[in-house]
Parts: C-alpha cells; sequence; structure tokens
C-alpha cells in the first residue's frame, strides 16, 4: 500500500517525531515525567493522526521497526533532558510476539545511555490475548532491568482480576472516558476509587488520564490519586515547547 510505503520512508527522512505529554504528581502537581506519542507529517498530506496509521502498521507489520524507531527516539531525546525525569513509551501488541523485544530495548538503553529506571512503557490488555504466558515473561524481564510498566487504558478493554494478579504492572491508567464522566456521571466516581482502591491494595501506582478540568484534579487528588495527564497540565507537544519546565523544576 502506498501510505505503508511513504510510512517506511518516513523512519528515515524526518517525516516522523516525537510529541511529549506531561505526567504530574498527583499531590503537588510536580512534574515527574511524559509520554512520548507519535506524530508523522507526510509531506502531500500533511499530518496524519497516530490513530490512522498506527492500526495500518499493525496490519503489516511495519509497527516492529516502527516502534523500535519510537523508542530509541524516546530513550535518545529523554537522555538529553535537563532532568532525568521518566519516559513513557508505547508499545504494541505485535512487538510482543517477538521473543527479541527485551534485547533490542537493552541495546537501545545502551545506545542512547539512558538509564532503565527512566523508561516506562504502556501497554494495553490486548497484549494478553494471544499468549499470556509469553507476554508475562517478556514483561519479567523488562522489569528485571529496572523498566516500570504501565497498563493503559485500563478500564476499556479485557482485563480481568485475574489478569492484574498474573501480570506484574508497575501502574494502571484509569483510561480517560472514566475521567471525562467525572461530575456527571455519579458512577464515573465510584468506578475511579475503585480503581485508586485496587492499585493501592495491588501495590500498583495509579495514573488518571485526560484531566482537563480543576474539578476532576481536585477531586482526584482528595482520592490520592498518583499520578494524572491531560490537557489541563499540557497537551502532547514538542519537548522543546516544555524546556522551561524541564530546566525550572517547581
Ligand atoms: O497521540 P494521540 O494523540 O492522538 O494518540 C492516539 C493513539 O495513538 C493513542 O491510542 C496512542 O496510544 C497511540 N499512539 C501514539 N503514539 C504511539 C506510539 O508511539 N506507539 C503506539 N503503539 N501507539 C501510539
Ligand atoms: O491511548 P493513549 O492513552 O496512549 O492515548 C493518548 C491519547 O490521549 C492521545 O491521543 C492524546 O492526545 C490524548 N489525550 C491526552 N490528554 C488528553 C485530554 O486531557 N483530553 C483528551 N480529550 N485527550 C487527551
Ligand atoms: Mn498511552
Ligand atoms: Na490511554
Amino acid at each position: 500500500r502506498v501510505l505503508e510505503r511513504d510510512l517506511r520512508q518516513a523512519m528515515d527522512d524526518g517525516g516522523l517525531s516525537l510529541h511529549y505529554q506531561p505526567q504530574v504528581e498527583g499531590r503537588t502537581g510536580v512534574l515527574v515525567g511524559f509520554e512520548a506519542l507519535l506524530r508523522w507529517v507526510h509531506p502531500v498530506r500533511g499530518t496524519i493522526g497516530p490513530d490512522i496509521f498506527v492500526p495500518l502498521a499493525e496490519e503489516t507489520g511495519l509497527i516492529v521497526a516502527l516502534g523500535e524507531w519510537v523508542l530509541r527516539a524516546a530513550c535518545r531525546e529523554a537522555a538529553g533532558w535537563a532532568q532525568p525525569l521518566k519516559v513513557a513509551v508505547n508499545l504494541s501488541p505485535r512487538q510482543f510476539q517477538r521473543p527479541d523485544l527485551p534485547d533490542r530495548i537493552l541495546a537501545i538503553l545502551a545506545q542512547t545511555g539512558l538509564s532503565p529506571d527512566r523508561l516506562e512503557l504502556e501497554v494495553t490488555e490486548s497484549i494478553i490475548i494471544n499468549d499470556m504466558a509469553r507476554a508475562v515473561g517478556i514483561l519479567r524481564r523488562l522489569r528485571s532491568y529496572g523498566i516500570r510498566i504501565s497498563m493503559d487504558d485500563f478500564g476499556t478493554g479485557y482485563a480481568s482480576l485475574a489478569t492484574l494478579q498474573a501480570f506484574p504492572f508497575d501502574k494502571l491508567k484509569i483510561d480517560r472516558s472514566f475521567v471525562a464522566q467525572l461530575g456527571s456521571e455519579p458512577q464515573a466516581a465510584v468506578i475511579v476509587r475503585a480503581v485508586l482502591g485496587l492499585g493501592r491494595s495491588l501495590g500498583m501506582g495509579v495514573v488518571a488520564e485526560g484531566v482537563e478540568t480543576q474539578a476532576q484534579r481536585d477531586f482526584l487528588a482528595e482520592e490520592a490519586c498518583g499520578e494524572m495527564q491531560g490537557y489541563l497540565f499540557g497537551k502532547p507537544r514538542p519537548i522543546a515547547d516544555y524546556a522551561a519546565a524541564l530546566e525550572h523544576p517547581a
């Protein structure tokens, strides 16, 4: 397909870049890290969203090379930041089908000089579907190096309580659909509280995604949510836009 060829090309010719969205400590609002989000500016079509091209790359298998591009770029850039904050990188299910994933990540850390404890990998519940035992093994190995693992979009997919028990997650990211309904749907508050309790009981941190309003932030802080992310704190932007925040910590 034409778009696939163009995407392959973009990995070499500068069409791809990373934007970064701030993650803050819930209690204080202090900046603790950034989530890296891939951006593609096509030479003819202009900006194409990852919601379009990531699924395409998943289908064709290009996601393995693309995912490696993202990891390398995120680790290289984060290694140069003025403060040693965390960088969170999204991983696709297809990347988990490669038994050499941990070795490749180790190689990238070595090449870029990023300390493993600054890297956080965001995975979705769909890594579980294929081969649970293998996925658990890979996550264990990654954690043994000091890399942290977050479950992304928690609450929207297939993850059962048994999954949480079996998988060594460091963090749960509450899907932004629940955060968005805080204040309007009474049940959203119940669900968010329950996830926070679950995280505490299982020894996993909880990150609330999609925090847009002060009221949502106040509720989450009241409920002792560990970390927050959302437009209230900052949109995904080139890291240069956050240079001041990186150089002058709160
Ligand atoms: O960045 P938002 O701005 O539009 O991202 C849309 C979707 O694309 C999200 O589900 C996000 O997780 C996914 N996405 C963004 N960047 C990456 C990436 O580098 N790798 C993978 N696998 N998904 C990504
Ligand atoms: O699936 P994942 O959580 O990786 O996707 C992150 C997506 O969420 C990106 O598309 C990002 O632009 C979007 N996002 C981040 N913060 C907010 C927010 O506060 N509100 C909304 N509506 N979207 C957000
Ligand atoms: Mn994510
Ligand atoms: Na999410």
